[in-house]
Parts: structure tokens; C-alpha cells; sequence
């Protein structure tokens, strides 16, 4: 240790030292949150503005998760699915109701999620439409992100993600994203069973599709006996002003994949809901995982959903989203090349002949009060949780106009 380290870098060096280097973060070492707010270990103060991907949109340590998680835990946390337990019954009640299927089947990561539903995809496929043994295809779009699994990387078009990970697994079709003529193209092979889609790209940058995309997607796979499987993990539960992304149009996915926020940010919840027909399928043994629908996990998720009902978290986003990139608008920045987004699920394009300016923007903005980061070298992504106010807002445009300056020289 070198004296004359901050904190920060003391525990940025150790952690480099003895964990793996797959990421590349801000230097701001967090050990405190609440609300939209986080505080780093040198007591500083910021807005959150990533919000851990998108699973914080109830805020930091929201009380009412928080009291369902030390309450469940204390009473019990795991029993595996080789026992029943009360809680499970309870949630999948719950979450199917919620949202209108048949069946829940619950996991725990995201891409854990999006693997059960193109497993239940393509036994579908097999079982009901009548596809020949080993045959079934899915079609994915181009700038997708679905996780990290060798499966799913498998169907992605980022090579850094892909490089030096292979062999690959084959029955995906890649698409370009928000193009329905390659999609009914693609849709001319009897061998698919499923499309799967983001309603709005995250990874890509925030990518909005025109409107009706999800709608005319939805009806041309219907027409052609292909389930519409939406991955709303970061788009769901309430970020883009809606419980759902796919609600803007009125769609509702042949299965639903849901992850991130569904823990209100605090264990990992993923599910995957369909009706019984697509769900039922899948028969004991053949897929399951040893923490999926533990009662801990049901307990939370029960909360968390609520939560965004009772705090009307959906009504708050939109609200608080539109006033947001109005006030972006308002900077008339000349560094702001495209501000777009739905809800609080934001992105800004930065134009500058720097290609170091997104993330000196956002060093800038850090020492200024306001975590962000950016994403593909020009984007940066503003995503904070959905129950910030106006005042807030206010602020961080503030914070956002201030470090601007930082581009100038
Ligand atoms: C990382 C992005 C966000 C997702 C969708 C599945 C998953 C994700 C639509 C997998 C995960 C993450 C994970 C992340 C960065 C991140 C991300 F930039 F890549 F796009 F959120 F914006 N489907 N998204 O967005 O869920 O298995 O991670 O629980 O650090 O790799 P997971």
C-alpha cells in the first residue's frame, strides 16, 4: 500500500489484483445507496444514473424489499425444488396473474431466462408445430444483447463478446433489428419456432424501433405459427413508462422474459411466463436450476412487483422520462449529436472529434455528483431509478450542462 493513496485507489488496486479484469468500470468505489442517491467510501455523493443496469429501478435499498428479504431470510432462504415450499405457490400465483399467463417458470440471471425460453421455444417447436428432430430455428436480430452464455453468444454480433469463445451452437438466424422484410423472409423457413427480440435495444445504444415494429413482428409471427418471445430484462417492469416495453403497441409475447429489477436490485430473479400450451411442454427433469424459485427469491419478487403498482412507478417514468429529454433538448448542446430513449430508459450520441469524449464526459460528471457510463465509445446511457423527482431531475440536467464544459477545450 502507498501512502499517499486515496481510498478509492487502495481498493481499486486490490480488486484488480485479485479479481478478474472482464470489466471496465468508473473509478468510484461504492459502498452505500438509497433512493437514486449512492455514496462512495470517501462519503461523496452521487445520482445514480445506470441504476445497476436497469435492476435498481425501485431505488437503492428500497425499505419495503429490504424488510421482505430480512424478514424471508431469517425464516427460509433455500429448500431446492426437490421439496415444495410455500412461497413458490404464492409467487407463481402472483406473477402470473400479474401479468397474464398461464405459467411462471422461474430462474435467477438474466441469460439463465432467456435460455429457458428458447429451450421451452424449441420444444415447442418439436412437440407442437411438427419440426424434424434437431432442426428448429431462431431468429434473433443484429446488436442484440441476451447474456453471456456460450448459447447466447452464439446468435451475437459483437465480436468482442464472441472472439475466441467458440465452437458455436447453430440454429439461430440473424436479422438486422427493426426490419420487418427481413423478418418475413426469415419467417418463410418451417423450421422456426420462435423470434426472439429486445423491445428496445439496450446494449446497441438505447435503440428505439419505429413505432409498430413490435406490433407488426407480433402479427407476422402469429401468421406464420412462430412465438414472439420478448426480452424485456432491462425494458420491463415499469422503466420505459410502461410494465412492460412491449405494452406501448399492446403486444403481448407468446413468452416473456423477465430478469434484473424483478429483485427490486437486490439478489438475482429471473422468470419466464408463457400459457400452458408453449409451458407445459417441459416435463419434470428436463429443466430446472437448484436456487430457481427459492422462497427468498418468491418473497422479494412478490414485493418488488407491487412496489411498482403502489408507487406508480410506470406513470412516474413516463412523466419523468419525457420532462428529462426535454430539458437534454433544452441544453442545445452542440456535443449532443441524438438524444433518445422511452420512459427513463435513455441514451445521448456524443459528437466530438475526441473519441475519449463520452468517457471524459462521464469522469467529468462523476466529480460532479452523477454516475453514468458510457457504451460502444460514443454513447452514453441515463437510466436512473424510476422513482426520481422533478427537482432531481433539475439537478442532474445541471450536473449534465455543468461537465459539458469539460468537452470545450
Ligand atoms: C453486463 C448491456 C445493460 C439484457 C438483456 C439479458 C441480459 C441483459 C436485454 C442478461 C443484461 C446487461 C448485463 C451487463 C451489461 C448489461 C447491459 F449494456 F449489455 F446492454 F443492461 F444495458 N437480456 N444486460 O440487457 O442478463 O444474465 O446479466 O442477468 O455487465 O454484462 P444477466
Amino acid at each position: 500500500m502507498v501512502m499517499h493513496q486515496t481510498l478509492t485507489e487502495q481498493y481499486i488496486e486490490r480488486e484488480e489484483k485479485y479479481n478478474a479484469h472482464n470489466y471496465h468500470p468508473l473509478p468510484v468505489m461504492l459502498e452505500k445507496g438509497a433512493g437514486v442517491y449512492v455514496w462512495d467510501v470517501e462519503g461523496k455523493k452521487y445520482f445514480d444514473f445506470l441504476s445497476g443496469y436497469s435492476a435498481v429501478n425501485h431505488g437503492h435499498c428500497h425499505p419495503r424489499v429490504v424488510a421482505a428479504l430480512t424478514e424471508q431470510a431469517q425464516k427460509l432462504t433455500l429448500t431446492s425444488r426437490a421439496f415444495h415450499s410455500r412461497l413458490l405457490g404464492e409467487y407463481a400465483e402472483f406473477i402470473t396473474q400479474y401479468f397474464g399467463y398461464d405459467k411462471v417458470l422461474p430462474m435467477n440471471t438474466g441469460v439463465e431466462a432467456v435460455e429457458t425460453a428458447l429451450k421451452l421455444a424449441r420444444k415447442w417447436g418439436y412437440t407442437k408445430k411438427g419440426i424434424a428432430e434437431n432442426k428448429a430455428v431462431v431468429i434473433v436480430c443484429g446488436e442484440n444483447f441476451h447474456g453471456r452464455t456460450i448459447n447466447v453468444i452464439s446468435f451475437s454480433t459483437d465480436e468482442s463478446a464472441k472472439a475466441g469463445f467458440g465452437p458455436f451452437t447453430p440454429g439461430y438466424e440473424i436479422i438486422p433489428y427493426n426490419d420487418v422484410t427481413a423478418l418475413a423472409l426469415a419467417l418463410k423457413n418451417e423450421h422456426v419456432c420462435g423470434f426472439l427480440v429486445e423491445p428496445i435495444q439496450g446494449e446497441a445504444g438505447v435503440m428505439v424501433p419505429d413505432d409498430g415494429y413490435l406490433k407488426t413482428c407480433f402479427e407476422m409471427c402469429k401468421a406464420a405459427n412462430v412465438l414472439f418471445i420478448a426480452d424485456e430484462i432491462q425494458t420491463g417492469l415499469a422503466r420505459t413508462g410502461k410494465m412492460l416495453a412491449c405494452d406501448h403497441e399492446d403486444v403481448k409475447p407468446d413468452i416473456l422474459v423477465l430478469g434484473k429489477a424483478l429483485s427490486g436490485g437486490t439478489l438475482p430473479v429471473s422468470a419466464v411466463l408463457c400459457n400452458d400450451d408453449i409451458m407445459l411442454n417441459i416435463k419434470p427433469g428436463q429443466h430446472g436450476s437448484t436456487y430457481g424459485g427459492n422462497p427468498l427469491a418468491c418473497a422479494i419478487a412478490i414485493t418488488a412487483l407491487q412496489i411498482l403498482k403502489d408507487e406508480h412507478l410506470c406513470e412516474n417514468a413516463e412523466e419523468m422520462g419525457t420532462y428529462f429529454r426535454q430539458q437534454l433538448a433544452e441544453l442545445n448542446s452542440p456535443f449532443i449529436k441524438i438524444i433518445r430513449g422511452k420512459g427513463l430508459l435513455n441514451a445521448i450520441v456524443i459528437e466530438h472529434e475526441d473519441k475519449e469524449a463520452a468517457w471524459n464526459l462521464c469522469i467529468e460528471m462523476m466529480h460532479n455528483g452523477l454516475i453514468a457510463k458510457p457504451t460502444h465509445g460514443d454513447k452514453i446511457r441515463f437510466a436512473p431509478p424510476l422513482l426520481i423527482g422533478k427537482t432531481e431531475i433539475d439537478e442532474c440536467v445541471a450536473i449534465i450542462a455543468k461537465s459539458m464544459a469539460v468537452l470545450q477545450s
